[in-house]
């Protein structure tokens, strides 16, 4: 079954000529509306006249994520705020969050975009979508939400958190689809095990994404849970959810490729990369965004694709999983969490504490962890423990407060954390993903 079949089954041509037509204006559209990219285009010796096709794409400089940051919060719009209807947001590599704005036709294509995932994995009217996605900036709540009520599913907006509750209600309102993050559907399976009332929900099927997790994750879930799982791929700046999704085939997610030409360069000498099974970073241009659009944006994924026809009729191409970062953003519990963002935290409290630290992240009974060991200094050392202990609960606020999700906060001794010779090793990933 399909959503829209006049586009997803497009033939290969046709998909190539919709993206020239779409491309073409979009760049005259940016270039006309948004000042970073007159500027970067004007720099480059392009003019929007030299775009005539698809052909032409890799004439146009790239865009970043520090770009967004840049222009925080509203400059890479291209359209007046009276048009935008919605803003999303993520981290960024420090500080400010990146802000993304949707019009209302960005809404409607996001929505339709949804619409086809949850068609893909067989969900009609008939069904229930317990959507347990955090709602709010974070993109995950609201696109599974917009693309289910597009469907007509009956939606339970739940958000995420309060997992017995979470259990009760997809019993009582007898849910036959959960969306959510893989580890929570995890964490979620493993509480309806314990609570002993997995035979009493009435789930078919999951809708799971926003983080990396392993095929071994996909079958543990799907055998807790008697559900088929299904993955699902986007990212804030681009639509959040509904840039690539799974069909029952499930050999790669089909990248929504009316609306978003997807490129994938070599990281290091950015040149395209043409064979299908050798990694690449994954470059997105929005073809159709009106609030936000991108050019050629660097979402700094590494992945591979599936050209094969697939048998499900789509032929838009496949993509697999995100196989890791070009960058050291980490994914913990679902948040996007850079490095940086925690160095600036013990940077800007530079009290009692050395730059020393370290990051360690875990993966315990399916729920990530995350703990960070700073280097007392001796004045804060040879202080009482009570004044220790204050210290490390503040820095586990200001980390809350930027990271948006807890961390565990040592300090330890002076001199305790391995010293290193080349670069210093701050992140331990104990994590296996792929
Ligand atoms: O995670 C959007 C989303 C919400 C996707 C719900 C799917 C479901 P961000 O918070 O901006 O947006 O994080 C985007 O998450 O660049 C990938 O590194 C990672 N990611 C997203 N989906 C997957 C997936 C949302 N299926 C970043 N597998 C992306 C692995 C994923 N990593």
């Amino acid at each position: 079954m399909y959503f829209q079949k006049e586009f997803e089954c497009m033939s290969k041509a046709d998909i190539k000529k919709l993206q020239s037509e779409k491309l073409v204006k979009q760049v005259k559209y940016v270039y006309d509306n948004v000042e970073c990219y007159r500027k970067r285009m004007d720099e480059a010796g392009i003019k929007p006249s030299d775009i005539k096709s698809i052909d032409d794409l890799q004439k146009l400089p790239f865009t970043y994520k520090s770009d967004l940051r840049d222009n925080y919060p509203y400059g890479l719009f291209a359209k007046p705020l009276s048009e935008i209807v919605e803003l999303h947001a993520s981290s960024g590599t420090t500080g400010k969050r990146i802000v993304v704005g949707y019009t209302k036709n960005d809404l409607d294509m996001w929505a339709s975009c949804g619409a086809r995932m949850l068609t893909s994995i067989g969900a009609t009217k008939d069904d229930i979508i317990q959507i347990s996605y955090g709602y709010g900036l974070f993109t995950g709540g609201f696109g599974l939400h917009y693309g289910a009520e597009k469907l007509g599913l009956t939606v339970i907006p739940i958000s995420s958190g309060n997992t017995e509750r979470q259990i009760e209600t997809m019993i009582d309102f007898k849910a036959t689809i959960l969306a959510s993050t893989p580890s929570y559907a995890m964490y979620l399976a493993e509480t309806a095990e314990r609570m002993g009332v997995v035979d009493k929900l009435s789930l078919k099927a999951g809708i799971f994404g926003a983080e990396p997790w392993t095929e071994e994750m996909r079958h543990q879930i799907e055998e807790k849970l008697h559900i088929k799982a299904y993955d699902i791929y986007g990212l804030t700046e681009i639509v959040g959810p509904g840039v690539a999704f799974e069909c029952d085939c499930q050999e790669g997610m089909h990248v929504n490729e009316d609306h978003f030409i997807l490129e994938r360069i070599d990281p290091d000498t950015l040149e395209p990369i043409t064979d299908p099974n050798k990694l690449g970073e994954i470059v997105f241009t929005t073809i159709d965004r009106e609030g936000a659009p991108l050019i050629r944006y660097r979402t700094r994924d590494l992945g591979t694709v599936n050209i094969t026809p697939c048998k499900c009729g789509r032929t838009f191409i496949k993509l697999s999983k995100p196989q890791g970062r070009s960058d050291d953003m980490l994914i913990i519990r679902g948040v996007n969490v850079f490095p940086s963002q925690i160095e600036e935290v013990l940077l800007k409290n530079p009290e009692g504490i050395t730059a020393n630290y370290q990051i360690v992240v875990d993966r315990v009974n399916n729920t990530d962890t995350l703990d960070l060991f700073v280097e007392m200094n001796p004045d804060l050392f040879a202080d009482d423990m009570a004044s220790i202990e204050r210290l490390q609960k503040q820095l586990v606020d200001k980390l809350r407060n930027v990271l948006g999700i807890g961390a565990k906060v040592t300090l330890v001794n002076p001199n305790s954390i391995a010293r290193s010779e080349g670069k210093a090793k701050r992140v331990i990933d104990k994590r296996k993903l792929i």
